[in-house]
């Protein structure tokens, strides 16, 4: 059979080197054959989940930052400081969390989907006209999010001024002025050109970006043992995979964005600055578990178990 899988990035970027794996491996070891839609192709990640969940699609790739309306726990993810920026601890965390292998696979199988993997794909950084050293630099900032209502909470309560857009709008935006900064992982900001529109990089360790894989649920049950046997092989390689291709990948990408653009200044932030961003945390937790009641309370304190368990 022909299986499509879209996913939100272009082919050389994470999502895509995953999505490149994975096709690898079913091809090699069974007669389907996976064709593959990178971002624009079938239009922007709302589109390409529409089209998961009506069968158009067998596999998709949507990161929670767009799956708030759909999954309203998976914006656990946009806690600020709750995943850890150590390379090991985060990596065996997605191994290992229960809220990731156990209780999320239910929640998007509500949705008719059946949740593959979750993976991380770097530390998020924000990008900005000028300099951010405390919250008080993001007073009035037009600042751009995925479309997801705690991230809009999240930087409200660093003071910005949240303004929620698919990806494809961004760098138009920032061009034009209609918004001042934006937020992502290092290797997304060189591969998409981020510093040609922003002067500023701030890294102040607040989340590390987290993307989830899945399947039509109707296509998943479908399947033979042999053949779902087969994708989840396929998953659990490119997962692997995924996990050693970032190692370093961070730091490297940084380098590349100096290279590209000597005067783009890339601020880490100390402890000591990023105290008041992690103080404005804890109003953020209590937005989630006020959007999420009871449910998105037990994911919260599951995963909080499942890092205490790796630290
Ligand atoms: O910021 C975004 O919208 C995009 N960021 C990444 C790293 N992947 C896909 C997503 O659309």
């Amino acid at each position: 059979d022909e299986w499509r899988y879209a996913f939100e990035e272009a082919l050389n970027e994470v999502q895509g080197v995953y999505a490149t794996k994975f096709k690898e491996y079913i091809e090699e070891n069974s007669d389907h054959t996976v064709t593959l839609f990178p971002f624009g192709t079938l239009g922007e990640s709302a589109d390409i989940m529409e089209q998961a969940q009506a069968g158009i699609l067998q596999f998709v790739d949507q990161s929670p930052g767009f799956t708030g309306a759909l999954i309203p726990e998976a914006q656990v993810f946009f806690v600020p400081y709750l995943l850890p920026q150590d390379e090991t601890k985060l990596f065996e965390f997605f191994r290992t969390s229960k809220a990731i292998n156990e209780m999320f696979p239910e929640l998007y199988a509500q949705q008719g989907l059946e949740l593959l993997t979750m993976f991380p794909e770097g530390e998020v950084c924000l990008t900005t006209q000028e300099p951010v050293k405390s919250p008080a630099d993001l007073n009035e900032v037009k600042f751009r999010v995925m479309t997801n209502p705690l991230l809009v909470e999240a930087y409200a309560a660093w003071g910005a001024t949240p303004t929620p857009l698919p990806w494809g709008e961004v760098y138009g935006a920032l061009q034009t002025g209609i918004i001042q900064g934006q937020e992502n992982p290092g290797f997304f900001l060189e591969s998409t050109k981020m510093y040609e529109v922003t002067n500023v990089i701030t890294c102040l360790g607040h989340n590390n970006f987290t993307t989830a894989m899945m399947a039509n649920k109707d296509f998943f049950d479908g399947l033979g043992a042999e053949d779902q046997e087969l994708v989840q092989a396929a998953t659990q390689s490119a997962f692997d995979y995924i996990l050693d291709y970032q190692k370093g990948l961070q730091a490297e990408s940084l380098e590349k964005i100096k290279e590209a653009k000597p005067d783009m200044q890339i601020n880490i932030l100390s402890e000591e600055e990023r105290k008041p961003f992690m103080e404005a945390a804890a109003e953020v937790e209590k937005e989630f578990i006020g959007m999420t009641g009871d449910g998105g309370k037990a994911i919260l304190d599951q995963m909080k178990a499942d890092l205490a368990a790796v630290d």
